[in-house]
């Protein structure tokens, strides 16, 4: 922190705006020097020679950090400091060797975006509060409907706090339009027991949806999946056929586009046959897949018959890389949403107001407060067009197909356990010791086990960060995911080479 005005030693963060009118330049100066400190951190995020991360376990990172909370405030080169701190020690995700989550990346357009949503610090309940934020919302979730299909574009949508949220929308709103009593009436007003179903793949949320609403987990029907992630559809149709004969109520299916783990899709048309046939609600949550939309080349046959839904989760936070978190839950009926959560709150949706409160869009959602995650994306797709965004797709596919021939091409090292549907590759690292071992169960049982010691090796040398986990047919493997800008054929290269220069000795 050389260099900074004494101004800034002072102990009082009260010398600038709002308190003292006349220290504007002072107030600019120091947000300059912030600007500075994230700068730094982008540039090194953008740097291979950068580590990721610099590991520490919890309680030595405790003593390298003060977080306390003071009786008097700090001085504004403190909060510099501290700034600088809480970055040096936080994991780069933007770097192009983080390949860890689902979000990868640090898109500098949606980023500058968030900055200004900061700056504007407007709550995203009402027009009146959020005038252009809210028709950039109506904007682009319209667009996104037309992405999804012909028949969207009247519908409704909404952003919300995340995928699980917008899966609990959907839930809500399906239950709302069988038993639109349900909101007055509550649970008396359903004579049965409601069943949902989803695959034994699909994303922990969607049960925690039947325990959040009152089925309880037990009629969350986790349908079987085959040896691809996908779910069976007949096992689904035998299921539904099982709990109706017990006298059950089923009422909504979710089919996942793109398993969190495998990247698996389940097969949509054949699903909403089903729910056809059965009178229920079809949701497909394509919060991880649902960037593959704007790919011509890979949208079908994985995205194929999603127009047929009635709800579709797509997080453009994912594959589409706007920063976190930025996540959507699309309707084809409009109006049901609002009524299934208007609540009317007379301080904050006043019926009466100058102008036309269909712009009140807080009303259709529980929360009250909603933050602003449009102006980042609509931001970073004005920037890349519709265009940009299909070659952004297209690049991660192809980034991932280079993956799955480079693995197969070091065989001995590395073994592929499917072909990928998308850009979760899965596979295990093969050490010196287990190459001339023929692949049985046996052997898978010693990868797994490598797994985590190899992640944790990757995670002290802070080189490359890549996921792991065990599925119900096997142990332990590794399940890498290309979703950042940032990643090139050469850090598909290193990823493997560095896994090898790691894990050859376990
Ligand atoms: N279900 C959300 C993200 C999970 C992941 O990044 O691995």
């Amino acid at each position: 922190m050389n260099g900074l005005p004494s101004f800034f030693k002072e102990k009082v963060p009260s010398n600038i705006l709002p308190y003292k009118l006349e220290n504007e330049a002072q107030t600019r100066e120091f947000l300059q020097k912030l600007v500075d400190v994230l700068l730094d951190f982008i540039r090194a995020t953008n740097d291979r020679n950068e580590k990721i991360l610099d590991f520490h376990h919890p309680e030595d990172m405790q003593k390298l950090l003060d977080l306390k909370i003071p009786d008097q405030g700090v001085s504004l080169q403190q909060l510099i400091h501290d700034c600088a701190t809480t970055l040096k020690y936080q994991v780069k995700t933007g770097h192009p060797r983080f390949f860890n989550q689902l979000s990868c990346g640090l898109d500098l357009i949606s980023m500058a975006g968030e900055w200004l949503t900061a700056t504007a610090n407007t709550n995203m309940f009402t027009y009146e509060i959020a005038p252009v934020f809210i028709l950039m919302e109506n904007v682009v979730m319209t667009h996104m409907r037309e992405i999804i299909g012909n028949s969207w574009r009247n519908g409704d949508s909404i952003l919300a706090p995340g995928g699980s949220i917008s899966n609990l929308y959907a839930f809500l709103a399906a239950r709302h339009k069988m038993f639109p009593n349900y909101k007055e009436k509550g649970i008396a007003t359903i004579q049965g027991q409601l069943v949902m179903f989803t695959s034994d793949q699909s994303h922990y949320s969607v049960k925690s949806c039947a325990s959040v609403c009152g089925l309880g987990t037990d009629n969350c029907v986790m349908v079987p999946s085959d040896e691809c992630g996908r779910m069976i559809p007949r096992e689904l149709e035998r299921l539904v056929i099982e709990r109706k004969n017990k006298g059950h109520i089923p009422f909504f299916v979710c089919s996942t586009a793109g398993t969190t783990v495998l990247g698996a899709f389940d097969p949509i048309n054949d699903i909403a046959d089903i729910c056809e046939r059965h009178g229920m609600w079809l949701h497909v949550d394509a919060a991880w897949g649902g960037g593959l939309l704007l790919s011509k080349k890979y949208r079908h046959p994985r995205l194929s018959g999603i127009e047929r839904a009635n709800s579709v989760t797509w997080n453009p936070h994912k594959l589409m890389g706007a920063l976190l978190q930025c996540s959507t839950i699309h309707f084809k009926e409009d109006g049901l949403l609002m009524s299934c959560n208007q609540m009317s709150a007379d301080y904050l949706f006043m019926q009466d107001k100058l102008y036309d409160i269909k712009f009140d869009t807080g009303d259709k959602v529980i929360q009250c407060g909603r933050h602003n995650d449009i102006f980042k994306l609509w931001l970073q797709w004005r920037a890349k067009g519709d265009e940009g965004f299909e070659k952004h797709m297209d690049k991660l596919m192809e980034l991932s197909e280079y993956l799955v021939r480079r693995i197969k091409e070091q065989s001995d090292k590395f073994y592929l356990i499917m072909e990928p549907e998308m850009v979760n590759v899965s596979f295990w690292y093969i050490p010196a010791r287990l190459r001339n071992m023929p692949h049985n169960k046996h052997r898978e049982q010693e990868l797994g086990k490598m797994c985590p010691i190899l992640k944790a090796r990757m995670m002290q040398a802070g080189t490359l960060m890549v996921g792991y986990q065990p599925d119900e047919r096997r142990p332990n493997f590794f399940r890498n995911i290309i979703s950042s800008a940032a990643v090139t054929e050469k850090d598909v290269d290193f990823l493997l080479n560095e896994m090898d220069r790691l894990g050859h000795d376990l």
